[in-house]
């Protein structure tokens, strides 16, 4: 059998479950999730390897209507994903209301690729929803196969696995063939400190943080880490290290033992907080944090 591979790029609303879903296919804890709409910001590639095919899979930012520069870069790295893909997901949950005038949805609607219309969150359903949602789906994406799926439960993402092994075109690899993904450790070690602070703080603070990891050493029984938490301002500082640093003692424990975990290794992490006044909106500093 000639080899299979391509790009498999999962698109839809924030929230909807696509980082549950690449993570599912993949096998491994990639991305990470939360229950609050964009927590993905970055597209991020999820690479599934067998002797006879490659998948790259595509987890991406929810599209949104951009509010702030960091929103629009999100929403290009969503776009990014009409362009290259090879079969696109375009992930939806039972209750969205799907709008005709969307230019997104429009733009998907005349992809010149095979669409898989997957309708997540079924477990929060009955047939009844399910049957109503498709048919709310077949005017959109016509073309769209139809699927529905439990992302959490793991209820039928095989099906979605089977599609894509039958529509995946002959190619060579395009990654080597024990890659698992097109990020560092450097970014994971980032995104789990993201993590941690989109649980564990209210409203607005998730949203006005960015993490750098200054510098990841290895060393023969230890990874030595340093971080810094950007935030907007000086009260949201105050906030993120909270009554004698025990906010951000939390923040550094969790995501301590999540990289020791993912790394097998133990790990000695350090954190700092520092305020980069409105850096949301500011393109040179967006940029340095990979987004383009
Ligand atoms: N009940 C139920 N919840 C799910 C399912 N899949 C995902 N979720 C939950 O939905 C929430 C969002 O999941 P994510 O995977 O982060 O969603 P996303 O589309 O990547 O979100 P953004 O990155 O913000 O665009 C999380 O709380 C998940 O646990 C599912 O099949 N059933
Ligand atoms: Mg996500």
């Amino acid at each position: 059998m000639a080899h299979k591979a391509g790009y498999v790029n999962i698109i839809g609303k924030p929230n909807v479950g696509k980082s549950t879903l690449m993570n599912a296919m993949v096998g491994e804890k990639l991305s990470i999730i939360t229950s609050r709409a964009q927590t993905t910001r970055h597209r991020i590639h999820g690479i599934l390897n067998t002797a006879d095919y490659q998948i790259v899979f595509s987890d991406t930012p929810g599209i949104l209507d951009p509010r702030y520069k960091l929103q629009e870069n999100m929403l290009k790295a969503a776009r990014s994903a009409l362009v290259d893909a090879d079969i696109l997901i375009y992930l939806t949950e039972i209750d969205e209301r799907p709008d005709p005038e969307n230019v997104f949805l429009q733009k998907v609607a005349r992809a010149k690729v095979p669409v898989l219309l997957v309708i997540n969150k079924i477990d929060l359903s009955n047939q009844e929803q399910v049957r109503a949602c498709m048919e709310r789906w077949e005017e959109i994406l016509p073309k769209a196969e139809k699927i529905p799926i439990s992302a959490i439960k793991k209820f039928n993402v095989d099906s979605i696995f089977k599609r894509i092994l039958e529509l995946l075109p002959e190619s060579p690899p395009f990654y080597p063939k024990d890659a698992l993904t097109d990020k560092s450790e450097r970014f994971f070690v980032g995104e789990m400190i993201r993590e941690k602070i989109l649980l564990y703080y209210k409203q607005e603070i998730p949203y006005a943080v960015e993490v750098e990891v200054e510098s990841f050493k290895e060393e023969a029984k230890l990874i030595r880490i340093s971080a810094l938490i950007y935030v907007e301002r000086d009260s949201q500082k105050g906030i993120l290290i909270g009554n004698q640093g025990k906010a951000l003692k939390k923040v550094g424990r969790e995501s301590r033992l999540d990289m020791e975990s993912f790394f097998q290794k133990k790990v000695f992490l350090e954190l700092r907080v520092k305020v980069k006044k409105d850096w949301r909106n500011n393109e040179g500093f967006i940029k340095n944090f990979g987004y383009r």
